[in-house]
């Protein structure tokens, strides 16, 4: 039994994984094997260039006929949007990707908004980060990150440049930003209540989606985890499988190269949507939350109740004002709650405490996920956890390693 205390510091439960998020629809594929194998050259590469290359193949291989028009109006949306992010580095020279601070704290979450919401006020008031807060307009012009401390962890926020309606899609600092969108944690949408708010978010969930981002969770989705400490494909199964068995999702995850990976599956879903999940379309959920800033103004209170009928109901509105700090200690929690996070604590069997850094992971993940973070060898050879916190019938429980963790549980790993 290793000692656990003091490692996996605020653990990133986003930070090692990928996932995919789907709408969901029917999309029989039925791919060959040739197909499948130019997919898997393209999912293997990070490189952009590659990417395109094997996805033209994949596309090539992929027949023309009326079951697969979506899948390859997909993969060439995918296309477009690949050859865009390879025109950008270009101009950019240094690259889109390599401006995003690297991730630290529990999670990411980029500060997303048009010029003079209040993006910087809030970084300043919320963090010890000191951006320039103006009233021109494209203040800030890079990612600039600050720590939030919440409870026993922190959350790091990234202010994005502002999105800027004038721009064309894909230009510009408009593209870095919805680029940083893609590749973070959860995003916090910041709004300024004194102007139009509605027309504002209609704006940015515009922009966010045209660029393949969702802030809408449906309740029938496939997410394709990827996670170092994943062994084989997890399947965790919140819902139904319509018309396939478990065996069938494992079989076909597998037969495209795909291992290492947990697949998440809510409400009623068949084998169509799990292949969809797998091939990576083009919409991606993001956790979000909508910060309603300035409502120290005159009309905000009324722009809130207008405002609460635009944005989707899993996405909670933090009303707050930088000006006189009303609201902003609830931010965190809405982080929290909105990326659906819980806190872990590991104890070793042979102290009396639990380490006081806790481990944070997803709501649902399980106790070998959490072995698996620590070491892979844990994993494989956990026999059984012992929990105390409100997942267990009582302190101390002895459960199985599939057995599903809750926010503030302890855990004690055995592996004999
Ligand atoms: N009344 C009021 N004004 C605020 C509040 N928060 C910020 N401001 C003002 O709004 C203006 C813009 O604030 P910033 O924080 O620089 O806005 P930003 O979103 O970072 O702007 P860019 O970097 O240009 O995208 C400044 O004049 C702030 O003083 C608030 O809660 N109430
Ligand atoms: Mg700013």
């Amino acid at each position: 039994m290793q000692n656990l205390r003091g490692r996996n510091r605020h653990k990133n439960p986003y930070r090692p994984s990928e996932s995919f998020s789907l709408r969901l629809r029917s999309m029989p594929a039925n791919l060959t094997a040739e197909a499948k194998s130019f997919w898997m050259k393209a999912s293997a590469t990070r490189d952009p260039e590659e990417k395109i290359k094997a996805l033209e193949e994949f596309l090539s291989a992929v027949p023309k006929h009326k079951g697969n028009e979506r899948l390859r109006a997909q993969v060439k949306r995918k296309i477009a949007a690949l050859r865009l992010e390879v025109k950008e580095r270009r101009r950019s020279s240094g690259g889109v990707r390599s401006n995003l601070p690297s991730r630290e704290g529990a999670a990411q979450i980029v500060l997303l908004g048009l010029t003079n919401s209040g993006k910087s006020s809030l970084l300043s008031s919320l963090t010890s980060a000191r951006p320039t807060v103006a009233d021109y307009p494209y203040t800030t012009q890079k990612p600039t990150p600050g720590m939030l401390s919440f409870m026993d962890i922190q959350f790091q926020l990234v202010e994005a440049p502002a999105i800027n309606p004038n721009l064309t899609q894909g230009s510009g600092l408009n593209s870095q930003t919805l680029n940083l969108a893609k590749q973070t944690d959860g995003l916090a949408i910041v709004l300024d209540m004194s102007r139009d708010p509605c027309r504002d978010f209609i704006l940015i969930k515009g922009e966010l989606e045209r660029f393949g981002i969702s802030l809408e969770r449906r309740k029938s989705r496939v997410e394709i985890i990827r996670r170092k400490g994943i062994s084989g494909v997890q399947i965790h199964l919140s819902g139904n499988l319509r018309g396939c068995s478990l065996s069938d999702v494992e079989r076909l995850v597998r037969s495209y190269g795909l291992t290492g990976v947990a697949v998440r599956i809510w409400g009623d879903v068949g084998i169509d949507d799990v292949e969809e999940a797998v091939l990576e379309s083009t919409t991606t959920y993001k956790p979000s939350i909508v910060i309603a800033n300035k409502m120290d103004s005159p009309n905000a209170a009324e722009n809130l109740v207008k405002l609460r009928s635009y944005v989707p109901g899993d996405v909670p509105i933090a009303p707050v004002s930088c000006r006189t700090g009303t609201g902003l200690d609830e931010i965190g929690l809405s982080i929290f709650q909105a990326l659906e996070l819980i806190r872990v604590y590991t104890k070793d069997p042979n102290e009396k405490e639990p380490s006081t850094e806790p481990i944070v992971v997803r709501k649902g993940t399980v106790a070998s996920e959490v072995a698996g973070q620590i070491h892979t060898d844990l994993q494989r050879n956990l026999k059984y956890v012992k929990v105390w916190g409100s997942s267990c019938k009582y302190p101390g429980e002895r459960v199985g390693p599939t057995h599903i963790l809750q926010d503030g549980d302890i855990v004690e790993f055995h592996t004999q």
